[in-house]
């Protein structure tokens, strides 16, 4: 789905008379991936490489890890990569695409590709200690990565052809700085001159890092911090001579060696920004049958108080009022063809959701949308949750982050389970879908509670219906618990890995990474990312439970039915390829995206096992069998290389999963 500042900017600039060129880069590359010839080119490039680096016996300390990364890469099936275009073609045709085996197998075949293009392009993420260091040594090299053609060949061309006065870049997450450079960087090279502009949460959550470091003008020539709205297209003034640049509200920039910051910020007042232009989107970029946009509501979050989010220090919240909210919505709808609308605000306000819903009502407008919100106390009221579904809401996706009361005090998320249960019955009754974002690790969460959170998902198969873990507690300078650890019984300390962690006080910790594996292969984000799980809740309500990453893989190793009585069978969804020394082999997991090392004993229980249903409990048995069978079918099972079923997961397969 098309990032929200693309439409808006798209109309920011046109409102004042500039003409634009829209350019998604990060979809455009893929699509350019999957022209003739050029999957198949990368998988020669990718093969050169590691045949060169394995040729060599001199490698340094760096080839040495780049060589051992690149053969990792062997375990992503040649087979799923090549099936990509049949793929992109399958999800962008509705029958295809409502059809959960085929979605599945197409989503499969997409990310797998995608990890793999992606894998050639270095991350540079701004709360790595080593973040500047490693970002400017690599811009002055020249490797190649799957975004480097598309730039040569397409963008470039057709920037040519436009001749833009200026090109300004939109950078939502901190490590497409890097990217945002390197493509600044080419951009330099063709249009000796042209100027360049970065800005986004990306930049503005590192500005002092980003911005403040001298070596960043080498490669762009401003960067603006916080609303773009009128910041860009003051921007295009001051270029043209109209406007002072010390004006343009949020710009640094660099004067001979010094860097000057902004003068001025502001925040704009959102009921004066014009309605999101989408006519100039090319969907056909994206994998989905219908035109989906990203649409928000507000800026900031009008809660502001949980300790592990960046949105606790944006503190100037703002809404845009339920009228204009109205207005665009009719104008996406009826004139731009958007009738899929994702209201991704940090959390978007329920004044605005309920009258904007009843106006959609009384004026029959055909519109779907799925928001952000949280477990506030609004929803536990029927009335409430009826007019949104009536106002056209399919899916909500609420801040879960614990099923542990005392864990969630302590992030001061204000959630009380009983209310969440209560609101999850008034979801099911008016037939809105669920999704849910958490994560484990926050500090002093012990490894029971974090199992406990699980386990309230798993009590709760019908009406909670897509789990979007997210991963470990991050910690970085935007979060509030980092800069008073000791509040939280915890010390920051710094690993070899460059990022900080958090270490308890009182020494009492867990290893958090066979639990994260686990609900990680089970975490249904990537549907709800690409907008499949809105039109799937919209259209086909009864298939949802089918695209359920929990309901395929089945239960960890943790839940019920104990490992022994479960009948189980390895993944179709894996691929063994043996390791470069040897000794066993590399197993990839496409729910997953992820490559594990096995050893030679677990490849013999997978290759024993087969594909058709076993009892577990037999393997025990078999008198070839380990003395650690157990330890390793858990682990097997939890990292997805085996799958099972359990009541539950059956029973739901074939149920509706909303009234
Ligand atoms: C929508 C959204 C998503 C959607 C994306 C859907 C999609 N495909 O488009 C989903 C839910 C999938 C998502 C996922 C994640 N997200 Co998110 N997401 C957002 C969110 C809520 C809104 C972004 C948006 O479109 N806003 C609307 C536009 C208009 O606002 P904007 O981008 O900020 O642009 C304004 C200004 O920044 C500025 N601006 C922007 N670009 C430019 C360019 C120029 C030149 C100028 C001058 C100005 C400018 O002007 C704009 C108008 O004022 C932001 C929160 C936020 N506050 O922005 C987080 C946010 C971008 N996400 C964030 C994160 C961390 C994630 C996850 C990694 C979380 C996780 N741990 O899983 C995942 C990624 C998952 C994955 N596998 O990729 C962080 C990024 C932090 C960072 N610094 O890197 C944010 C900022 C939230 C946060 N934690 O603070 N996210
Ligand atoms: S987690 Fe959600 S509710 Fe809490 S501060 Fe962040 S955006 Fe607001």
């Amino acid at each position: 789905m098309v990032f929200g500042a693309l439409p808006l900017f798209n109309a920011c600039l046109k409102a004042r008379g500039h003409a634009t060129l829209l350019a998604d880069a990060g979809a455009e590359a893929f699509s350019y991936a999957l022209r003739p010839g050029v999957l198949e080119s990368y998988l020669a490039f990718f093969d050169g490489a590691v045949e060169s680096l394995e040729a060599r016996d001199d490698l340094t300390d760096a080839e040495r890890a780049e060589r051992d990364g690149l053969r990792r890469l062997r375990a992503y099936p040649r087979e799923l990569i090549l099936e990509c275009r049949d793929a992109a073609r399958k999800l962008r045709d509705p029958e295809c695409f409502y059809d959960p085996e085929t979605y599945r197998r197409a989503d499969r075949v997409i990310r797998t590709t995608h990890a793999f293009l992606n894998s050639f392009t270095p991350q540079f993420d701004p709360r790595n200690q080593t973040f500047s260091e490693d970002l400017y040594a690599h811009l002055t090299t020249s490797s190649r990565d799957a975004y480097f053609e598309y730039y040569e060949n397409d963008l470039l061309s057709r920037l040519e052809d436009f001749r833009p006065d200026l090109v300004a870049m939109s950078c939502p997450f901190s490590p497409q700085v890097g990217t945002g450079l390197d493509l600044s960087r080419r951009l330099k090279g063709r249009f000796p001159g042209l100027p360049v502009v970065m800005g986004g949460t990306g930049v503005s959550d590192a500005a002092d890092l980003v911005l403040g470091d001298p070596r960043f003008y080498d490669y762009a020539d401003f960067g603006i911090v916080g609303d773009g709205e009128e910041a860009l297209p003051d921007l295009c003034d001051a270029l043209e001579g109209r406007l002072p640049l010390d004006q343009v509200p949020g710009l640094w920039r660099r004067d001979g060696d010094t860097v000057v910051q902004p003068r001025t910020f502001k925040n704009v007042d959102l009921d004066e920004s014009p309605t999101p232009d989408y006519t100039d989107v090319d969907f056909s970029h994206y994998m989905l049958p219908e035109k989906a946009g990203l649409y928000t509501t507000s800026r900031g979050c009008y809660y502001g108080k949980c300790t592990f989010c960046p949105e606790s220090f944006r503190l100037s919240f703002r809404m845009r009022s339920a009228e204009r909210v109205f207005d665009d919505v009719k104008d996406l709808v009826e004139r731009q063809g958007v009738k899929y609308l994702h209201f991704f605000d940090p959390l978007t306000p329920p004044a605005t959701l309920a009258r904007v819903s009843r106006w959609v009502a009384e004026q029959g407008i055909d519109f779907h949308w799925y928001a952000e919100v949280k477990f506030d106390h609004i929803y536990t009221r029927r009335d409430f949750v009826e007019t949104l579904s009536k106002g056209g809401c399919r899916q909500l996706q609420f801040g879960f982050e614990s099923g542990v009361q005392r864990v969630l005090d302590r992030m001061k998320k204000g959630n009380k389970l009983d209310r969440i249960e209560v609101i999850l019955r008034n979801l099911d009754e008016y037939g809105i879908s669920m999704a849910g974002t958490w994560f484990v690790g926050f500090p002093t969460e012990t490894e029971e509670e974090a199992r406990e959170s699980w386990r309230f998902w798993r009590r709760h198969p019908d009406t909670m219906h897509l789990s979007l873990y997210t991963g470990t507690f991050s910690l970085g300078p935007e979060v509030p618990v980092y800069h008073n650890p000791e509040d939280y019984g915890v010390e920051i300390v710094y690993g070899d890995d460059g990022y900080a962690r958090c270490v308890p006080l009182d020494g009492e910790d867990w290893d958090k990474e066979p639990l994260h594996t686990a609900l990680h292969v089970r975490s249904d984000i990537e549907v709800t990312i690409c907008g499949a799980g809105l039109l799937y809740a919209a259209h086909a309500p009864e298939k949802l439970y089918a695209l359920r990453n929990v309901n395929m893989v089945g239960p960890t190793s943790m839940d019920d039915p104990p490992l022994e009585e479960r009948r189980a069978w390895v993944s179709k969804e894996i691929h063994l390829e043996p390791a470069p020394d040897g000794s066993g082999v590399l197993g990839y997991v496409a729910e997953s995206l992820r490559t594990f090392e096995l050893d030679a004993t677990d490849r013999d229980i997978l290759l024993a096992m087969g594909d058709e249903p076993v009892l577990l409990g037999d393997l025990f048995q078999h008198p070839q069998a380990p003395p650690d069978l157990r330890e390793r079918l858990a682990r097997l099972v939890d990292r997805g290389f085996i799958e099972s079923r359990d009541a539950v997961s059956e029973a739901l397969a074939t149920t509706h999963p909303v009234a």
